[in-house]
């Protein structure tokens, strides 16, 4: 095993890797750059070396100085984490030409499988289902049309040295071949410094399923499951989850094999991930039966994000075996011993405002107390008070939730999340808290586009000033008073810690028991105010009154017929572990009642209907 490994990255997944070498023995090195002085993976090393400004390209992509680095640290391995040059096959050949050891694949494997063409190619000659289309690059629109005529449109131009969406255009019919040809190219040239493109039939409404690799020098390639990451935006990914709630058995063993089959066949040793593309013709409702169709998609060459969901779903630290590997040791398990238990998610927590088109936010964590408690797990590298720019990736920390199954883990998931709590900064808990209550999600019908094609703002919007309306207040009219009390109220004898968020009103003394002394010492997400100073837990605009949260209807106050004056009673909500009145934000007549006592409500259903 290697003495000194160096850390070619930065943020969660850098701690991440320092984690392994700590159990491992290995000394650790960090790289940072001048924006990264302070930061939570340097302070975490044995060791640390300035490699330049905070812009990537001079630091963290600057392969002469991480190199330079390694010589200073005197360090024998280099792991490059994910990102930055982690699929970067000429570093690797660097590294590899280098007296240090490349923590990752061979560099030929890296570029024979980081091309998309050549990949597809591999696959081929590995038996393993490739979606329709060339192998090799086309050279004109008129080439892209004989696979349309072919295959049938739509179908897919992207770019050879692709991947994450990027270089890839949807052709719909014969008359944007040209243009779409033109801007594959361009893209392609643009982003990857490749012109080459090739064309495949466009798989419409797919899931997005990948399986974890894991190989050794000696021959032995395992799985180690799937994972589900259907929920993008935009072609990123905010919620991975294994195993896929959507794939039979039968199904999971043969995307399973057939990328064992494909890695074995381009020589590839280390971690890596093999992306398919699952969809079922036979179904129109997102769903997936027994025997769909399943195509190759691409071969991540590196450790992903999301690998956390495989390692909590196994018990397998890959990292640590992402060194041993590297260090010529023999993996020792067999397939026959991997073991799928139970269900996880991974959600990431980007600082991000979903409100806004997900834009990067940036400012200091305040507050930063992540969640604990069985089965949740925080991958992160911040801490209160930590400055969040706009330097690099949004993503601050990876919150891993696992239990015993799905449904147990969604509503772990939903506890969790609710004790997430971060203040100073604008993250995407409030859309994750959203989606945990969303039907299509919690029934797995979503697919790839779901959220850019199916997920109304306006819902994401209410969520995140559900639960975040102190941060929402400031930024919807910062000249106004926005004056936050907290009271701690006992009635009937049961104690309730209520949260206002008043706009405009008189200044009022901090209260004395701050925000979160409530029973765990956590903050409850503050619930909407109406203009009494009730609590509402639903907004009331339009012919809709609204659950805006997932709750139990205690009481209903109105019938059909009833003629309510703004502020009036509509229900009692139970949430999270409040009463929270339903309030009519306008008059009207009850023309119907959708909920009755009792009954639980989700995020953005319906209660009352107003005339
Ligand atoms: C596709 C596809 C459907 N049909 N190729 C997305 C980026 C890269 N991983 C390849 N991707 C896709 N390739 C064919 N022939 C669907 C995806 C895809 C996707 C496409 C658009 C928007 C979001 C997406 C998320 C995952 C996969």
């Amino acid at each position: 095993m290697f003495n000194k490994a160096l850390v070619a990255n930065r943020g969660e997944i850098a701690v991440r890797v320092m984690r392994a070498c700590a159990e491992l023995g290995v000394q650790t090195v960090a790289v940072y750059s001048d924006a990264d002085r302070d930061a939570e993976h340097v302070r975490y090393a044995d060791e640390a070396y300035n490699i330049g400004p905070a812009r990537a390209a001079d630091s963290y992509l600057d392969q002469e100085a991480v190199l330079e680095a390694a010589e200073r640290a005197d360090a024998d391995a280099i792991h490059p984490g994910y990102g930055f040059l982690a699929e970067n096959d000429e570093f690797a050949r660097c590294v590899e030409k280098s007296e240090f050891t490349w923590v990752g694949p061979p560099a030929d494997a890296m570029e024979r499988l980081g091309s998309k063409t050549s990949a597809r190619q591999a696959m081929r000659e590995a038996d393993v289902p490739v979606v329709p289309g060339t192998t090799d690059p086309v050279e004109s629109p008129a080439e892209v049309s004989a696979v349309a005529d072919d295959f049938g449109y739509p179908v897919a131009i992207k770019a050879a040295g692709g991947g994450g969406g990027r270089g890839l255009v949807v052709v719909h019919s014969e008359d944007e071949v040209e243009d779409a040809f033109d801007t594959a190219v361009r893209e392609g040239e643009a982003y990857f410094g490749d012109p080459r493109v090739y064309v495949e039939k466009y798989v419409d409404r797919p899931r997005h399923i990948e399986v974890q690799i894991l190989a050794d020098q000696h021959g032995n390639v395992l799985h180690l499951g799937e994972r589900d990451c259907t929920l993008q935006r935009r072609h990123q990914k905010l919620v991975e989850e294994g195993p896929s709630p959507v794939l039979s058995d039968g199904t999971r063993e043969r995307i399973g094999a057939a990328a064992r089959r494909g890695v074995r066949e381009a020589g590839y040793t280390n971690a890596g991930t093999v992306e398919f593309l699952v969809v079922d013709e036979d179904t129109d409702d997102g769903s997936v039966g027994a025997d769909p169709d399943v195509y190759f998609l691409e071969v991540n060459t590196r450790i992903q994000v999301e690998h956390t969901v495989s390692e909590m779903l196994t018990g397998v630290d890959l990292v640590k075996w992402q060194l041993r590997v590297a260090a010529g040791e023999e993996i020792s398990f067999t397939q026959e011993d991997v073991e799928i238990r139970g269900h996880a998610v991974e959600y990431r927590i980007n600082a991000e405002k979903p409100e806004e088109e997900f834009a990067p936010a940036t400012g200091t964590l305040s507050t930063y107390d992540p969640p604990g408690g069985i089965g949740v797990r925080v991958d992160d590298a911040v801490r209160p008070g930590e400055e969040v720019g706009g330097d690099y990736d949004s993503m601050i920390a990876k919150l891993i939730v696992h239990a015993s199954d799905r449904e147990e883990c969604l509503a772990r998931s939903k506890r969790a999340l609710a004790e997430y709590n971060t203040e100073g900064l604008r993250t995407v808990i409030p859309f994750h808290r959203l989606m945990l209550s969303d039907e299509r999600f919690q029934n797995a019908t979503h697919w790839t586009r779901y959220l850019d094609e199916a997920v109304d703002t306006d819902r994401i919007t209410n969520a995140v000033k559900m639960y975040s309306p102190a941060e929402t207040a400031e930024s919807e009219d910062d000249d106004e008073d926005v004056v936050e009390r907290t009271f701690t109220v006992e009635v009937d004898g049961k104690r309730f810690e209520v949260e206002l968020t008043e706009r405009g009103g008189p200044p009022v003394a901090p209260t004395d028991n701050g925000r979160h002394d409530g029973a765990h010492g956590r903050q409850r997400p503050p619930q909407a105010t109406a203009d009494d100073g009730s609590q509402s837990a639903a907004t009331a605009g339009g012919e809709q009154v609204t659950a805006e949260m997932q709750g139990t209807i205690l009481s209903v106050t109105v019938a059909e017929g009833d003629e309510v004056e703004p502020g009036d009673v509509i229900c009692v909500l139970e949430a999270m572990k409040m009463e929270n009145d339903v309030v009519a934000e306008r008059g009207g007549t009850v023309a119907s009642v959708a909920v009755a006592e009792g009954e639980s409500v989700g995020m953005g259903d319906t209660i009352v209907t107003l005339e």
